[in-house]
Formats: structure tokens, C-alpha cells, sequence
């Protein structure tokens, strides 16, 4: 049978991205998807993300640079809206070192960002109390991905650039050589390098070549808020996203959007979940997170009623630094990983696809990605891989 240049596995919008690159470096490419597309069984599906220069690690940020300049691209390519600028407010514990980072990594790299003082968060802020004792910011530049729009305009790109893409084709075997061997139920395919971007089903695909990573996986409850007056936090009215950083100590970070997709529902999630056995996802049914969500908005966002009207399903696939891996399988180098984006990676989705094609094509990749190794975990903890 016809050997690939690549095998990608798993399209959700890290694998797409990152056959797009090469099928646009004249690669063959063949990109295999377990569920018939579209779906909303992983991590890429729903309407809206975020995306932001505003991170505390200025590796984030400096790859940040570049992924705007890529999805202004692909914009161009595709011919669609995929970003609309709302500004993204940022609240956190003035005196943390999370939010202490955030300004610094702001200013260093001189990211366009307004810092504002309390008298000025009321006067700019309207229905947002902001928490005693917390700082704020609005990266100006920050906004909303069409995320359900810009994975099948990256699908489509591919496919047009002649790449192959199959769907339905859960793999059931990747056995590594110089060639790699990857069987589904009804084939058997062949590349020179293969990309695992698997998402929550990283772990079952590395079993296959020997792996384990430290990942968990976890159901996100993707809450929607009904506004007392429609239009209150809309972009129309100039809402911008907001991420509030750990409300109280123990807790995750809050964010929310304005609202979009259903009009006259805010979308505000928690930045974390409980952990659940991706093939059984609706099995996990624990609202800790909704509760946690609940008390903020009726503290924080008084103009929304405090219980969800609509709440849907997502997945994380977490690390315990909540840092991506991005690497060469240890023992084999033409297997590579993108994996653990750990609910934050989809606005880095063109970079990242980037970095990961350049491993493939056995380039030197253009970013570092010391902070994504596989290494990293092995001090960890030894037992998990
Ligand atoms: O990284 O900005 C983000 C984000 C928002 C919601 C989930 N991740």
C-alpha cells in the first residue's frame, strides 16, 4: 500500500492544524478521525474560545505573538471571520504572584493593556463587581475564536492543499519502525512519521508504542447564564471575555464570554472538572463546579440569573504543571506528541501545528519547546511512564 509522508491521528484542532502544515510543505498526508465528523465527543467542538496574549509564562505569550499572525492567515485563507477583538478582562488577587507574572510577562513583552485602578473599574465595568482585594486589566488585543467554524475551515484547507482525510477510522494498532504501521478497524496505513493529537485518548494511542504520560482527563460542565436584561454582556455592548483568577484558595480560574451563540446567555465555565474515562464522559456527573460558578456570579456578575439555563460537555486533557507536551516519543523519533493542552490550547492551534509538522518533516522546530518535554515528567515521577 501507498506509504504517507504522515499519518496524523486524531482531528480535533491540533491534529488538523498540524496536517494543514503539511500538506501545505507538499507533504502526504493522511489525517484519521475515530468519530464521524462533525462531533462534540473531545475537545474542539462548541462555538467560542478565547484567545489572549495575557499569560503569566512569557513562553505562552512570545508563541502567542506568532498564533495571532497564523490565524490572521488562515482567515484570509479560509475567506471567514475565525476572530472578532472584545478585549479580554482579567481579575485577579492583587498581590499574587499569578497576577503579579501576568502584569510583569504584560509589560515585558509590551503587550497593549490597560490596567485599571478600582475607581476606573467601576466607571468602565458596568454589572461586574470586582472582588475586594483583587487587581485588573483588559488585554485590549484579546477576544473570541470561532472554534467550531475554524476547525472545519482548517479541515477544509487541508483537503483542498490534498491532503486525505478519513473519519469513522478508530486506530486500533500503531507499531513503530521506520516506517510506522497504524491499523484501524477496516485498514491498515503506513507513514515515514506519525503525530498522535489524540486529546483525551492520548494514553490509549501511546499504549500502543510503550507510553504512558501523566494525563487526566476531565469533563468541563460548559455553563450558560441567562441575562436579567438580554444584551447586558453582550459584545454588542462592547462585553469583553474575562478570565477571573482563582477566586479563593484551592479554586481554579473562572472565565466567561460574552454572549454569542445563544443570544441572551453568557457562557461562564470553571477551569476545571472531574475526572472521567473519555468513552464514558456522560457517566461523570458531579456539578462541584457549578455550585463554585453559582456563588461567584451571584457575588460577581449581578446580572445574571445565578443558576445555569443550559449546560453542555467538553473534555481537558490535563498535566500536573498544566503545560502542553509537544515532543518526539523517547525511544522512537519519527512518532511525535502533541498532547495535555489542558484547556488552553486551541488558540495556540496554528503555532502549535506548526512546531508539530516541523518535528515531523525532522526540522528543527522554530520555537523552543524545552517548557513541553516529555522529560519533564520523569523527575516527577518516575512510575507513570
Ligand atoms: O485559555 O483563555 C483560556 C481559556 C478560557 C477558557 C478555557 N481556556
Amino acid at each position: 500500500s501507498k506509504v504517507f509522508d504522515c499519518i496524523v491521528i486524531g482531528a480535533g484542532i491540533q491534529g488538523s492544524c498540524t496536517a494543514y502544515q503539511l500538506a501545505k510543505n507538499k507533504q502526504k498526508t493522511l489525517l484519521l478521525e475515530q468519530f464521524v465528523l462533525p462531533h462534540s465527543r473531545g475537545s474542539s467542538h462548541g462555538q467560542t474560545r478565547i484567545i489572549r496574549k495575557a499569560y503569566e509564562e512569557d513562553f505562552y505569550t512570545q508563541m502567542m505573538q506568532e498564533s495571532y499572525e497564523l490565524w490572521a492567515e488562515l482567515e484570509k485563507e479560509a475567506g471567514v471571520e475565525l476572530y472578532r477583538r472584545t478585549g479580554l478582562l482579567v481579575m485577579g488577587p492583587e498581590k499574587s504572584e499569578g497576577f503579579s507574572k501576568l502584569k510583569d510577562t504584560m509589560q515585558r513583552h509590551k503587550i497593549p493593556t490597560v490596567f485599571l485602578e478600582k475607581q476606573e473599574f467601576n466607571e468602565h465595568i458596568s454589572n461586574v463587581n470586582l472582588s475586594e482585594g483583587n487587581g485588573a486589566l483588559i488585554d485590549t488585543f484579546a477576544g473570541v475564536l470561532y472554534a467550531e467554524r475554524s476547525l472545519q475551515a482548517v479541515q477544509r484547507l487541508f483537503q483542498c492543499s490534498g491532503g486525505v482525510l478519513k473519519d469513522g477510522q478508530t486506530v486500533t494498532g500503531v507499531s513503530p519502525g521506520a516506517v510506522v504501521t497504524v491499523s484501524t478497524g477496516s485498514a491498515v496505513y503506513r507513514g515515514k512519521s506519525v503525530v498522535i493529537t489524540a486529546g483525551p485518548w492520548a494514553n490509549t494511542l501511546l499504549a500502543h508504542a510503550g507510553l504512558q504520560l501523566p494525563l487526566k482527563v476531565v469533563k468541563i460542565n460548559v455553563c450558560y447564564w441567562k441575562e436579567k436584561i438580554p444584551g447586558t454582556y453582550s459584545v454588542d455592548q462592547s462585553f469583553p471575555c474575562f478570565i477571573q483568577m482563582e477566586p479563593k484558595e484551592g479554586e481554579y480560574d473562572i472565565y466567561g464570554l460574552p454572549s454569542n451563540e445563544y443570544p441572551g446567555l453568557m457562557k461562564v465555565c470553571y477551569h476545571m472538572g472531574s475526572e472521567t474515562d473519555p468513552d464514558e464522559r456522560d457517566k461523570q456527573t458531579d456539578r462541584g463546579d457549578i455550585d463554585i460558578l453559582a456563588r461567584y456570579v451571584t457575588r460577581c456578575l449581578p446580572g445574571l440569573v445565578p443558576a445555569p439555563a443550559v449546560v453542555e460537555s467538553c473534555m481537558y486533557t490535563v498535566t500536573p504543571d498544566h503545560h502542553f507536551v509537544l515532543d518526539s516519543h523517547p525511544s522512537y523519533g519519527n512518532i511525535i506528541i502533541g498532547a495535555g493542552f489542558s484547556g488552553h490550547g486551541f488558540k495556540f492551534s496554528p503555532i502549535i501545528g506548526k512546531v508539530l509538522s516541523q518535528l515531523a518533516m525532522g526540522q528543527v522546530p522554530s520555537h523552543d519547546l524545552s517548557p513541553f518535554r516529555i522529560q519533564r515528567f520523569q523527575s516527577q515521577s518516575k512510575s507513570s511512564l
